[in-house]
């Protein structure tokens, strides 16, 4: 039998927390091997399974998985959380590049100058409210069902339920006028395996405080 996927990454979210959202959603265990510090960071480059010398890396299944979109790609054909035939599936691609573009202004935030950083919150808000937003709304009111595709769960439903949390973190009030999405992150949040994910003590992680921060700029010697 496969042992567990093992992820390879710091101690914190970035790229790689989609990834443990959905493999927690599929209900999949795995571990993780933290890079602490630049000497964890250069012998992992060194021992030459980072195609790119970039992380996330996830070992499953006998391969050395690199670049986040291709792992999740993988999970999501493995566990049956990409639809059913490919019209399903270039709905959900599309939707899912939408919360990733909304997503990645996230993760990017905590290493914005300081004297910027108001404006890309600013920005991040008026995105969420009057571009992304709006469009899953829309799609959950126009066929009126629980999933955004095919009524059924999928990938885009977890990646957009990670995304509304991140999105409440940053202000509770941007998910006001979006009754259907707070209905789907409520029902997405009571399936049995995300309820776990989300319970305190789960591989789940928090935002990224400033100790963090610096012990991540200090590994990947970011100036
Ligand atoms: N397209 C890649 C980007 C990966 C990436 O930028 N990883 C960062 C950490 S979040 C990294 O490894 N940076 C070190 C470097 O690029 O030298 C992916 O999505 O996996």
């Amino acid at each position: 039998m496969a042992g567990k996927p093992k992820l390879h990454y710091f101690n914190g979210r970035g790229r790689m927390e989609s990834i443990r959202w959905l493999l927690a959603a599929a209900g999949v265990e795995f571990e993780e091997k933290f890079i602490e510090t630049p000497e964890d960071w250069d012998k992992l480059k060194n021992d030459g399974c980072l195609m790119f010398q970039q992380v996330p890396l996830v070992e499953m299944d006998g391969m050395k998985l690199v670049q986040t979109r291709a792992i999740l790609n993988y999970i999501a054909t493995k566990y049956n959380l990409y639809g059913k035939d490919i019209k399903e599936r270039a709905l959900i691609d599309m939707y899912t590049e939408g919360m990733a573009d909304l997503n990645e202004m996230i993760i990017v935030l905590p290493l914005c100058p300081p004297d910027q950083k108001e404006a890309k919150i600013a920005l991040i808000k008026e995105r969420t409210t009057d571009r992304y937003l709006p469009a899953f709304e829309k799609v959950l009111k126009s066929h009126g069902q629980d999933y955004l595709v095919g009524n059924t769960l999928s990938r885009a439903d977890i990646h957009l339920v990670e995304l509304l949390y991140y999105v409440e973190e940053l202000d509770p009030s941007l998910l006001a006028n979006f009754p259907l999405l707070k209905a789907l992150k409520t029902r997405i949040s009571n399936l049995p395996t995300v309820k776990k994910f989300l319970q305190p003590g789960s591989p789940r992680k928090p935002p990224i405080d400033e100790k963090s921060l610096e012990q991540a700029k200090k590994i990947f010697r970011i100036k």
